[in-house]
């Protein structure tokens, strides 16, 4: 019995380590400045924790054998265990998960806490049951206000949002349901959300965010290469939540900037 189980455990652990070395379902292709830098460290926490789960498991599997029951098995005794291995495993995993932390922390903290850079395109996502809704400040730079009492979700675009369009900025407001973005400009992101929490996940462009209601959370990141991305909702938010997903067009700048004037000229 001792033996059978040792042989489970080894090839659970084995059969699960391959899907991950073989990377068989790994991120999409990084689409963003921070892709590269974010993949190493993905990488690297996982081979380290990869080591640290294979030295377990087969630790496991093993004990499990070496001391199953035999005839000669003594009757068992109560142990207190080992404090000094207590003490280094647990400063070792201290160590390990703060290092990784602070390595992590640059990227993170950069996209968050530093400004976007001066020009940077202005999209204010809003998440809500169960949709995204993206706004474009227009030509004047400048969004207008949005109201809790004006918010209509079942009118979509800009009512869903509760723009206020008799304030003068909301003449040039454009709300859409697909996000395009120039390449190679930094994007300054607003994110909000009117009902639960929700989280702006584009795996391409390694770009994870939750979106709380009563905040206003700014984050820039910069598309490299021109495609189409899915946009996911990484929040359990409800009934709906899996068709809470949208699409990113990454675009030429020209594009970008036809795309816009034709969504303003829609509203005139
Ligand atoms: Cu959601």
């Amino acid at each position: 019995m001792g033996l059978a189980l040792m042989v489970v455990i080894w090839l659970i652990t084995l059969i699960s380590t391959y899907f991950f070395a073989a990377k068989t379902w790994w991120l999409p292709v990084g689409a963003a400045a921070s892709a590269e830098f974010i993949d190493k460290q993905f990488a690297l926490t996982f081979v380290i924790m990869g080591v640290v789960f294979l030295a377990a498991q087969l630790g496991l599997g093993y004990i499990v054998w070496r001391y199953r029951e035999q005839s000669s098995s003594p009757p068992s005794s109560y142990s207190h265990g080992n404090t000094n291995l207590e003490v280094v495993w647990t400063l070792l995993t201290a160590v390990l998960f703060i290092g990784l932390n602070l390595m992590g922390s640059r990227v993170w903290a950069s996209q968050r806490f530093d400004a976007a850079a001066p020009g940077a395109v202005q999209v204010e996502v809003t998440g809500m049951q169960f949709a995204w809704y993206f706004r474009y400040p227009g030509p004047d730079g400048k969004y207008a206000p949005t109201s809790v009492k004006l918010m209509d979700p079942s009118a979509g675009g800009e009512a869903a949002v509760g723009l206020n369009t008799s304030d003068p900025d909301a003449k040039d407001d454009v709300v859409t349901g697909t996000m395009y973005l120039p390449v190679d400009r930094e994007v300054d992101v607003s994110l909000r959300s009117v009902d639960v929490i929700h989280s702006f996940f584009v795996p391409s462009l390694r770009f994870k965010q939750d979106a709380v209601p009563g905040l206003n959370i700014h984050m820039h990141f910069r598309p490299t290469a021109i495609g189409e991305y899915e946009i996911a909702c990484a929040e359990l938010c409800g009934l709906g939540h899996y068709k809470m997903h949208g699409m990113v067009h990454v675009v030429s700048q020209e594009d970008f900037d036809k795309w816009l004037a034709a969504r303003e000229a829609e509203k005139q």
